[in-house]
């Protein structure tokens, strides 16, 4: 198989998994990474590590994504209305008893905990040297199929207008398929920052790894933990936009050092209870073009490396804080939604 492209980018891994690889670093999360994860078991206790998929607060936690919207329907599709929920498996037959409940759901992928697939960020980049930059994603793929550079829609809930595109290369079903499970550690950042509105930089995070004696290998999945689950969910239900997005830590994707260190250890997917694991960059950027999430575009892009965000990791966190340790086994496979580009996702953490 010949690769795609012609010129890789800079610190990517393009190829090293294959010119046809659409799995990127979660390769990596295989047999002997189950076995290292369930090495690390030993209560057995389990903590669900999602927050609410339908958290209320409209637009707050992200200005295009909305809270789900979910309907009882009766047989072929057609809506129940807001008292019916039950209906009978075969009406014409009195002497059968069965009642049914069927819902609908219009779900943004990526409101609430979440993966974000391999397709959800890619970068205008000139791959086959030609001069002309093209829509372009992980090890190569440009999936031309439907996607197109849009006008950014702010209109509110407009579902009646959406098509059908499809990622039909680098899909989370991919992810899917490959399951995710195996071992996973823990960075307790608010334990060192509280809710300080923190850029971790490559020294900080050396800094935090040696005091609580963190060591993180090739393949484990790392969970940053930041506090901000606490400071949704203590909204009860009426998040303030202005205080969560300057609340708590995120990985600063400006320090180079950090991204390439990402990559250096071998670290197989990054996740949070941030909004997108690195911040969101407060000054202007270089004069020259470039990626407002350099994480995003380290990871997604040139890497392959899942990102997951919004995970409810309070309690798993205390949990390992109390006990002093940081890996526990991981299972957190996507939704095998064929051609999207992230998913829903309820993680299990084990200790
Ligand atoms: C963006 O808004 C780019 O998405 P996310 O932070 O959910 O990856």
């Amino acid at each position: 198989m010949k690769a795609r492209w012609k010129v890789r980018p800079e610190g990517s891994n393009w190829g090293d998994f294959g010119p046809d690889d659409q799995l990127g670093s979660m390769n990596l999360v295989g047999r002997e990474q189950v076995l290292k994860g369930l090495a690390e078991v030993r209560s057995g206790q389990t903590f669900s590590l999602s927050l609410p998929l339908d958290y209320p607060g409209g637009t707050a936690l992200h200005p295009s994504r909305h809270p789900p919207r979910r309907f009882a329907t009766l047989r072929a599709g057609k809506s129940a209305g807001a008292q019916c929920f039950c209906f009978a498996l075969a009406r014409d037959n009195p002497l059968l008893t069965d009642v049914v409940s069927d819902d609908v759901v219009l779900l943004h992928t990526q409101y609430s905990t979440q993966w974000d697939g391999l397709a959800h960020m890619g970068s205008l980049f000139d791959s086959d040297g030609s001069g002309k930059p093209d829509i372009t994603f992980y090890n190569g793929y440009r999936l031309r199929h439907g996607l197109k550079l849009a006008e950014r829609s702010d209109s509110a809930e407009p579902w009646a207008t959406y098509e059908n595109p499809r990622a039909d290369v680098l899909g989370v079903e991919n992810l899917a398929k490959h399951g995710v499970q195996g071992r996973a550690v823990l960075v307790d950042l608010f334990k060192h920052f509280g809710r300080a509105n923190h850029a971790v930089t490559y020294d900080d995070l050396q800094k935090i790894l040696e005091l609580d004696n963190v060591v993180i290998e090739k393949g484990d999945m790392v969970c940053f933990y930041t506090g901000l689950d606490d400071v949704i969910l203590g909204m009860g239900g009426k998040p303030d936009p202005g205080v969560l997005h300057g609340s708590c830590s995120g990985l600063d994707g400006s320090d180079r050092r950090l991204l390439s260190w990402i990559t250096d250890t071998g670290i197989a997917a990054l996740i949070s209870d941030n909004f997108a694991v690195e911040l969101m960059p407060k000054a202007p950027g270089p004069q020259v073009s470039h990626a407002l999430l350099p994480l995003h575009e380290h990871c997604l892009f040139k890497n392959g490396i899942h990102l997951g965000e919004l995970w409810f990791l309070r309690d798993l966190a205390k949990c390992l804080r109390e006990d002093g340790r940081s890996r526990f086994l991981l299972t957190a496979p996507p939704l095998h939604l064929p051609g999207a580009v992230g998913s829903p996702v309820t993680p299990i953490g084990t200790v």
